[in-house]
């Protein structure tokens, strides 16, 4: 029988970085896969180079799917690195405490006010921070949004919760840095913002107004590793590898990077010790990941999906799916932007390539393709504005949107591949009421580009819609080959 995994029984030698103190430094909200394999390991190196009070109390969401387990093994877990060579275990002690914040959301509020604590760090995704595709502000009239500001509520969105732990906060006036890493353009001052307007939404003192304004800092930062799901051939490979039983283990590829603004109001961990990037170029680093590798990703995605393509190594082995996607990143993406210093484009397309065709990620199509209306907000109208307000057509993003319409909001008459209907996609109940009775595909596309799923600049592109509806077109009558060849040859 294999030995469950836990504190007294970390295999030796298997210890990534150091294991945290008991004293609690970081509270960290959306305890999932990416922030297991990511921050929580720059954390764990980060001690084992300089030390520190920088154990980590976390909080999923709402589902202990995690945390269950996790606290069964005394919140220790093993990252399983899956590289082309094969695969690597390693076990993360850094978690002093964990729980779901749903569950006792004044537990998050109460870890966000103790003055012990010097940072927040966030991977609550894309959708986790509530805003209005329309206007990119605070979504107010979002039904949890607004149960969380009525007077004397509980809060349930990450948004809230944050707030009202910073309004807390403001009471013992230490200083303190939130730090977002979600794939956010502009992630820190995005943070900022929509605490702001939940604040004064509440209706807060200007003591708290100031407090956050003068003593909290949200830097920005850029956060990149590829991390599936996991599945039970991970814990088997556990197994195998360290000889002891791990039910909640972390896949995800051996590519890491964070580039950080250095920023922190109370301190931080010597993550620089780690492996971590502080710079001043943030925007830049942040294009350039969300455009080339975001991006292009959910392109892979929703062709993939639509040839029916379970994983991204198998829709990236497709000749049209490369072509489209090398294509988008070389006329729609890389001129949309000036790349950080010493960018190097063509090393950089080279090492996607790679990460995209490792076969062992198993990385699910349906899994990037989930929550593309908030995830392409993020990747898709910046670029798509640039190109339309010079009056050129970015025909790939075109052929993005279509995609993903085709997936979550076909038009009546077409069916997508099955696979479409694994995809989780938030809005895909207000997509289909949006599009209902629409008579031709131009209609259909004008209600969700012009319906509030997109930010209003570039709803009133008009020829962006135009264009997405004939890609559409081409890939309900023809499919979704066709659509890809006709943008290869526009
Ligand atoms: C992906 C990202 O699911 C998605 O939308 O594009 O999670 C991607 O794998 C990471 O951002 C890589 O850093």
């Amino acid at each position: 029988m294999t030995q469950p995994l836990g504190r007294e029984s970390v295999p030796a030698g298997s210890l990534i970085g150091a294991s945290a103190p008991d004293r609690t430094g970081i509270v960290h909200l959306g305890l999932g896969n990416f922030h297991r394999a990511h921050g929580a390991v720059y954390t764990a190196r980060a001690m084992a180079a300089a030390g520190g009070n920088w154990g980590i109390r976390g909080f999923a969401h709402s589902s202990d799917r995690i945390v269950g387990p996790m606290r069964a093994q005394d919140n220790v877990y093993s990252i399983l690195q899956l590289t082309e060579h094969g695969a690597e275990a390693g076990v993360v002690d850094v978690h002093r405490d964990t729980g779901v914040a749903v569950h006792d959301p004044e537990a998050v509020v109460d870890a966000i006010a103790d003055p012990a604590h010097r940072i927040v760090t966030l991977t609550v995704s894309e959708n986790g921070y509530t805003r209005d595709p329309a206007t990119g502000r605070l979504a107010l009239d979002h039904p949890e949004v607004a149960a969380d500001l009525a007077a004397d509520s509980t809060p349930r969105t990450s948004v809230g919760m944050l707030a009202r732990g910073l309004e807390k906060r403001a009471a013992s006036g230490e200083g303190f840095a939130v730090l977002s890493c979600d794939n956010l353009q502009s992630s820190g001052d995005v943070t900022r913002a929509v605490v702001d307007e939940f604040l004064r939404a509440a209706d807060v003192s200007d003591d708290v107004l100031s407090f956050v304004s003068t003593s909290v800092s949200f830097p920005n930062a850029m956060v990149d590793r590829i991390v599936p799901k996991s599945t039970e051939e991970h814990t088997r490979l556990v197994a195998d590898l360290l000889g002891v039983e791990d039910r909640c283990p972390v896949p995800a590829e051996d590519f890491t990077m964070w580039v950080l603004e250095d920023d922190f109001a109370g301190g931080r961990p010597a993550w620089d010790l780690a492996g971590a990037t502080f710079s001043d170029e943030i925007e830049a680093y942040e294009m350039v990941k969300l455009r080339l590798l975001n991006g292009s990703h959910s392109l892979i995605a929703y062709l993939g999906i639509l040839s029916g393509a379970p994983t991204i190594d198998i829709a990236w082995s497709q000749d049209f799916v490369r072509d489209a996607v090398l294509g988008g990143i070389a006329d729609d993406y890389l001129p949309t932007f000036t790349p950080p210093t010493g960018f190097d484009a063509e090393a950089y397309v080279s090492q996607l390539d790679a990460r995209w065709r490792n076969p062992l990620i198993g990385h699910a199509t349906t899994q990037v393709g989930t929550d593309g209306s908030v995830k392409l907000l993020q990747r898709m109208p910046d670029a798509a504005l640039f190109h339309l307000r010079r009056g050129h057509v970015p025909h790939h993003l075109a052929l993005c949107t279509a995609a993903w319409i085709a997936c979550v909001a076909p038009p009546t008459g077409f069916n997508p591949h099955p696979l479409a209907a694994r995809i989780v996609e938030p809005a895909r109940d207000r997509l289909a009421a949006a599009v209902d009775g629409a008579v031709t595909v131009l209609d259909h596309v004008r209600r969700i580009v012009n319906g509030g799923f997109f930010p209003d600049a570039l709803a009133a592109q008009e020829v962006f819609t135009a264009r997405v509806a004939e890609l559409l077109t081409l890939i309900t009558r023809d499919g979704v080959r066709a659509a890809a060849a006709d943008v290869a040859s526009a």
